[in-house]
């Protein structure tokens, strides 16, 4: 690594690493992202001295292994980016944060995998930024790391059930929130709380604006796809695809952006 430079261990796919992505983009952090499919990030983040999980920011004073801490050090670069300067406005924006990453993000992630697990045509959207080595040994990865997904994140018909109800209840709370006509979830510009809440649904919602595509509902079987276009036509489904549209799209090409991907 050249001195200077930041480095983003991620599996390109998951909803936490996008969280920090987007959070590093946003706030003009220059950074290289390192993509691995799941169970070969252990790997790479043991090699950092890491702990389990994705994002895992190395920088040339340490590393972050946490999506929420990378968004703190993202905002320090550029303060206010996404963690409002006023107090009341900021506790707000963090408690929706972590509202979303304790009960949207395992959820929207278990129905996604839950769609997913059993269809290996769909494999080319996991295999997107990640070296071709891991997508070769995929052949052979693949019965483990979905034996291994299934049990680690108990997946399966009754667990996509709680989570679709967990999804609604949640795209219902923000709906209402919305109810009013305000432009963002709290306060009157972009935030750590749209970020976070627009990045946690993308599996469920597959938005165009997204660095990685997401398979289109069209690609999913009917349920699934009918369960999409659902969640994607409430409030809350299109203020998070407005997110994508206007406050993804709108940095991802700018100067200040990530190195190379
Ligand atoms: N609290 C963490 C959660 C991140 C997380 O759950 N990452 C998943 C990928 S979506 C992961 O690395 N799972 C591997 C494992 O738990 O062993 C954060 O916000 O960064």
């Amino acid at each position: 690594m050249t001195e200077g430079e930041h480095r983003l261990i991620t599996i390109p796919f998951s909803h936490y690493c996008e969280k920090a992505r987007w959070a590093l983009d946003r706030s003009g952090v220059a950074f290289r992202e390192e993509g691995h499919l799941p169970l070969f990030h252990y790997l790479a983040n043991r090699r950092a001295g890491a702990g389990r999980t994705v994002p895992v920011l190395v920088y040339p004073g340490g590393l972050i292994g946490d999506s929420t801490e990378i968004i703190a050090f993202a905002d320090a670069a550029r303060p206010g980016a996404l963690l409002p300067t006023d107090a009341a406005v900021r506790a707000d924006a963090v408690g929706l944060e972590d509202d979303f990453d304790r009960h949207l993000g395992p959820a929207t992630r278990r129905w996604a995998y839950f769609q997913m697990l059993a269809r290996p045509d769909l494999d080319t959207y996991v295999a997107r930024g990640v070296p071709g080595w891991q997508v070769r040994a995929l052949r052979l990865s693949r019965p483990l790391a979905i034996a291994f997904l299934k049990r680690s994140l108990r997946i399966d018909a009754a667990g996509a059930a709680r989570s679709k109800a967990k999804i609604d209840d949640t795209f219902e709370q923000v709906s209402e929130l919305l109810r009013d006509g305000r432009r963002f979830l709290v306060g009157d510009r972009f935030s750590v709380a749209d970020l976070t809440f627009a990045a946690l649904s993308a599996p469920v919602l597959a938005p165009a604006g997204h660095p990685f595509a997401l398979p289109p509902p069209s690609d999913l079987g009917p349920v699934a796809h009918d369960q999409i276009e659902a969640w994607r036509a409430t409030r809350a489904g299109r203020f998070a695809l407005r997110m994508y549209a206007e406050e993804r799209r709108a940095v991802a090409g700018a100067p200040a952006g990530r190195v190379a991907r």
